[in-house]
């Protein structure tokens, strides 16, 4: 009998059949996923997950002044205090109308440990120590540790164009970059780092906080603008000229570039100085669509080849739909096509949002239902479908392709949820990415049962002592027999369109062997610059990343077996919640 020694690429074919069983959970809250209740599993707020995917929905003791009198309209979860518990912030989409709406503010909401959460009293000032309320049409809230001394941050998108329809319900006069003191307590600086965006037009609507240029310092995207974080250094350009040069063709620490080895003038990322960080906007100069008024937006791995290409999704006025923007020497060119029209048009779609769902290692895009309008022009409907396009690989063209199967529900009705929100996290622990796409007065639950074999691993980065704070960093996953296959996927902020997905990273592989991971993380000395993490993993397999610390200069990775679910009833009783 001879043995045929298996070949070691699954390389599963492009599967366009993409499926799903939907179960409806009534959450008013928009989706925002997270192992909220510590028990290793994720779930939506508002629901609890029994540790077997069945997800139930709960009353969150705390969280009243949420709703229903006030318009909430994104809402992260995140540990804001760096005690071990996720907490909550979340703004509204209102008039600036302090006599009229006196609820619509943004909040946070700090968790005692119980399932219940406390309001923060003013978590808010300005840059002068005042306490300032944040009011407006907020958009896509973004959570991320800006100024690397390990607080999660928050940047919060505010409409600020005027005049406003209708007068008197005024716009904000800025968006805010919310700096954390550790206890949930911000202090705004948005100014002083060149991102309180006044007069902008279109607005901001998807955000995304990712570390664009593999520095060790968070970046910021939305509306065009691509925020490369300087860090805490006051005149980065007169200071450093090689960091940033007049040239814009030679942009350093390029996305992709991880095995660079440029001998420019690193500052000192991970410093424990806590000064005034500054962006610079890279966004014009990198040719990103700056009149573009999107209902998304979104960084994709479209093609593995280490580069993180755009998405932008428009709903209205001319090129519609969504498109794929790509980065090669240090510009964005649309790649055109990416999308095909179905004839449908895109009236009203409001949300999108990606994520490898067939696990071909390959990110796919989803675009909420849209809504027919009538002759005045007004949103109505619904009756155009979600849209699930299929990433095709390297060659194809089209890049994405409709699944074969149209999303069911066909239609899911956005009217009673602040927008169209669509999140990903892998509630049952199957190895495939599930969908909660925010409905009409409830939640869909879309439980990804497409049939796919390919293996999947999940990373986690974490912050030194196990905190979830390392929204933003990027990680790169190569098998070892095809290294120029680089997947490449960020740890989420809140992203897309008024969504948070799971925290921890699946990625799906077409290899079925060893992959080399690489991650870029800040040292935590002054001067020390950044932590080149590399290590081995394989699919079955899940690998925790702890942030350097002074102890650990190049950060720890600890290697465990993803554990395969199944359901016992004898293991009913050991599962944790709110019970
Ligand atoms: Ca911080
Ligand atoms: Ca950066
Ligand atoms: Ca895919
Ligand atoms: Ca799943």
């Amino acid at each position: 009998m001879s043995m045929i020694a298996p070949s070691l690429a699954s390389a599963q074919t492009p599967n366009n059949d993409i499926n799903f069983l939907s179960g409806y959970y009534r959450v008013p809250y928009i989706i925002a996923v997270d192992d909220i209740y510590g028990t290793g599993s994720q779930e939506m707020l508002g629901t609890v997950n029994d540790g077997f995917g069945m997800l139930r929905t709960t009353i969150v003791p705390g969280l009243e002044n949420i709703f229903p009198v006030r318009s909430n309209r994104d809402t992260r979860v995140a540990d804001l205090n760096n005690d071990g518990l996720p907490d909550i912030i979340s703004n509204t989409y209102s008039c600036v109308d302090p006599f009229n709406h006196p609820e619509d503010i943004a909040r946070v909401f700090l968790n005692n440990g119980n399932g219940t959460f406390s309001e923060v009293a003013d978590p808010f000032r300005d840059s002068s120590g005042h306490p300032i309320e944040l009011r407006g049409r907020g958009e896509t809230i973004v959570v991320a540790d800006f100024n690397n001394d390990g607080y999660l941050d928050a940047f919060i998108p505010f409409y600020t164009f005027s005049p406003t329809e209708p007068a008197g319900c005024e716009n904000s006069p800025q968006s805010y970059l919310l700096i954390n003191d550790g206890t949930g307590h911000f202090t705004d600086i948005a100014k002083q780092a060149g991102v309180d965006l006044p007069n902008q037009f279109p607005p901001i609507e998807g955000a995304q906080a990712v570390d664009f240029n593999n520095d060790g310092w968070i970046d910021l995207y939305g509306a065009g603008h691509l925020f490369i974080n300087l860090g805490p250094i006051s005149n980065p350009i007169s200071s450093n000229p090689s960091r940033f040069p007049a040239n814009q063709n030679t942009f350093p620490r390029l996305n992709g570039s991880l095995s660079d080895s440029e001998s420019h003038t690193q500052e000192s990322p991970g410093s424990i100085k806590t000064g005034p960080i500054a962006f610079l906007d890279f966004g014009a100069r990198f040719g990103l669509p700056l009149t573009v008024y999107d209902e998304g937006a979104k960084f994709v791995d479209w093609n593995n080849d280490g580069t993180l290409g755009l998405v932008v999704h428009v709903a209205e006025g001319a090129d519609t739909g969504p498109s794929l923007y790509a980065f090669h020497n240090s510009v964005f060119t649309k790649v055109p096509g990416a999308f095909p029209a179905d004839g449908l048009g895109y009236n009203c779609t409001f949300g999108m949002n990606a994520y490898d769902l067939n696990n071909d290692g390959l990110d796919d895009v989803i675009v909420r239902e849209g809504l027919e309008a009538g002759t005045d022009g007004v949103c109505r409907g619904p009756d155009i479908p979600t849209r699930i396009f299929i990433n095709q690989g390297n060659n194809a063209t089209p890049r994405f392709q409709p699944s074969n199967t149209p999303f069911n529900p066909y239609i899911l009705g956005n009217w009673g949820c602040p927008g169209g929100a669509s999140a990903f996290g892998d509630f049952n622990e199957d190895g495939k990415i599930d969908v909660a796409f925010c409905g009409n007065e409830s939640t869909v639950v879309a439980t990804n049962i497409t049939a796919v074999n390919n293996p999947h691993f999940v990373i986690e980065i974490l912050g030194s002592r196990g905190q979830r704070n390392q929204q933003g960093r990027v990680v790169r996953a190569s098998p070892l027999s095809h290294p120029g296959v680089i997947y490449t996927r960020v740890v989420d902020s809140g992203s897309g369109y008024l969504s948070q997905n799971q925290y921890p990273i699946l990625i799906g592989t077409r290899y079925n062997e060893a992959h080399l991971v690489n991650i870029s993380l800040p040292r935590r000395l002054p001067g020390r610059g950044i932590a080149q993490i590399s290590f081995l993993m394989s699919p079955g397999q899940r690998a925790r990343v702890f942030a350097p610390s002074f102890t650990e200069p190049n950060g720890r990775v600890q290697i465990d077996t993803i554990q395969p679910r199944s359901f016992s009833p004898a293991l009913v009783h050991v599962i944790t919640g709110l019970d």
